[in-house]
């Protein structure tokens, strides 16, 4: 590994800093639509935003030398879009405290906490949502800049924008295939609009996008079969990642969606931008590959779980006359039905580096579990293991040809896991939400920290 590759942990904004009404922040998406609903919320969540030098420290700790984090809108920009000084001054000490510690801080502009006053005048239904969007990265890159070499626009469109506008379960819960489209048009159109501005006004640095990365497989090698792998892989990847580095949203979905739906919104002039202003690098998150067949029957639909419980067996993904997604009866799944197959992050890097020739980071990568924090330390043989193999697929494409330059994992610590609540953790860290959140390293933290002092050399 080089000794540039950056070795980091994730987090995001909502998910780990609590102080949700504190020092002038105004409401998300988020906190509306969990407290409207009485559902778990991330009020307190872990605290970061009182632990957060702590939580640096214990990564410098732990042998750790990037940290991916994202910025909360809500915080920085009020309303009537004045900026909050409060917010200004916790970022900073987020990254002066990154940057003392030796530690390349990675940031995320948009981890789907929107202002909810903006999603009240449409959301990303609206291009106004956009030029909004555009206003709060000129006020990162203004106060942020001169420190921050790795930007991202946004964080997983697609995993954000189906389960809010197709699936319905992350707000605005809206299930409408039209509005899916849209809004979809709209994050990418506000993503390319962020990359114009910093290219414009030469910021130091690169930026990037984040997506949920899903490596499609075929069952068989027929030509059924890769048809429905080019609608899977169009649905799944090309639309974020041939959009955001070649500039081109493909033309054979375009042609698709246009027998069905009105897409005159996508303007010459949006398109234009989207095709001027590319990406200089990726962030893969992956926690896994889909497999998938040609379409038989049924109507569209979409079961994910995200429940918070466990639910083998019940994730179900059909897009009517393009492909289905199935399961593979020989490969390990999570207890949140998510397959285990770090041979799909080695394919999926290689093929990604093939198509798009720009510098990856696995951005995300991690496995939820139920575990008892509340003494001693938490032995996660299983995240280890999980690891372990997942690092071995990244050093395996590396050895392929493909230019990864960063893993991180997610996540830092435990945090607030959207609509699974809190119970269902992803932390290198402990962290007992019944008991003042209080910090303790599990047995992974320690592994990691032996991994990264050997660069890469004891995965195996
Ligand atoms: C990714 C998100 C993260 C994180 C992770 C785990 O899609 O970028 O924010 O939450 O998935 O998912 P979950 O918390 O729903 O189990």
């Amino acid at each position: 590994m080089k000794s540039t590759f950056l070795w980091g942990s994730a987090t995001a904004s909502y998910q780990c800093e609590g102080a949700w009404n504190l020092d002038d922040k105004i409401e998300s998406i988020w906190d509306v639509y969990l407290h409207e609903n009485n559902f778990e919320n991330g009020d307190i969540s872990s605290d970061h935003y009182h632990h957060f030098e702590e939580d640096i420290k214990m990564m410098k700790e732990g042998g750790q030398n990037s940290y991916r984090f994202s910025l909360s809108w809500c915080r920085i920009l009020n309303q009537d879009n004045q900026i909050n000084p409060k917010g200004i001054d916790f970022y900073n000490k987020i990254i002066n405290c990154c940057i003392a510690n030796d530690i390349t801080p990675f940031v995320t502009i948009y981890h789907w906490d929107l202002p909810n006053y903006l999603q009240e005048k449409g959301g990303w239904l609206h291009s106004n949502t956009c030029y909004a969007f555009l206003e709060f990265s000129k006020v990162c890159f203004a106060y942020f800049g001169d420190r921050i070499r790795y930007w991202t626009t946004f964080n997983e469109p697609r995993w954000f924008v189906f389960n809010g506008y197709f699936i319905g379960n992350y707000p605005p819960c809206h299930q409408n295939i039209e509005e899916t489209i849209k809004a979809a048009f709209h994050v990418m159109f506000a993503s390319a609009l962020v990359v114009q501005e910093f290219k414009q006004k030469n910021y130091p640095g690169n930026i990037g996008i984040v997506h949920s990365y899903s490596p499609v497989d075929g069952i068989d090698q027929t030509l059924a079969t890769k048809i429905a792998m080019r609608y899977a892989d169009n649905y799944c990847n090309n639309w974020v990642l041939d959009t955001a580095v070649f500039g081109e949203i493909p033309i054979d979905l375009l042609t698709e969606l246009s027998k069905k739906y009105d897409i005159s919104y996508m303007k010459e002039e949006y398109l234009k931008i989207i095709k001027n202003n590319t990406v200089d690098f990726l962030g893969l998150n992956y926690y896994s590959r889909v497999l998938v067949k040609p379409y038989t029957s049924g109507e569209t639909s979409l079961i994910v779980n995200n429940s918070g419980k466990k639910a083998k067996g019940t994730s179900k993904v059909i897009i009517k006359g393009w492909f289905e997604q199935v399961a593979n009866p020989n490969s390990k799944y999570t207890e949140w039905d998510t397959e285990i197959y770090p041979k799909g992050l080695q394919d999926g890097l290689v093929k990604a580096y093939q198509k798009y020739q720009i510098p990856l980071y696995v951005t995300e990568n991690g496995i939820g579990y139920y575990e008892d924090v509340s003494n001693g330390i938490v032995n996660d043989v299983y995240r280890i293991s999980y690891m372990n193999d997942h690092l071995l697929a990244l050093i395996n494409a590396i050895d392929l040809g493909a230019d990864v330059r960063g893993y991180f994992t997610w996540s830092s610590f435990d945090l607030y896991s959207w609509k699974n609540g809190c119970e269902k953790r992803y932390g290198l860290v402990a962290v007992d939400f019944d008991n003042q959140q209080i910090r303790r390293p599990k047995a992974s933290y320690h592994w990691y920290k032996s991994v990264i002092l050997s660069n890469g050399k004891n995965i195996k």
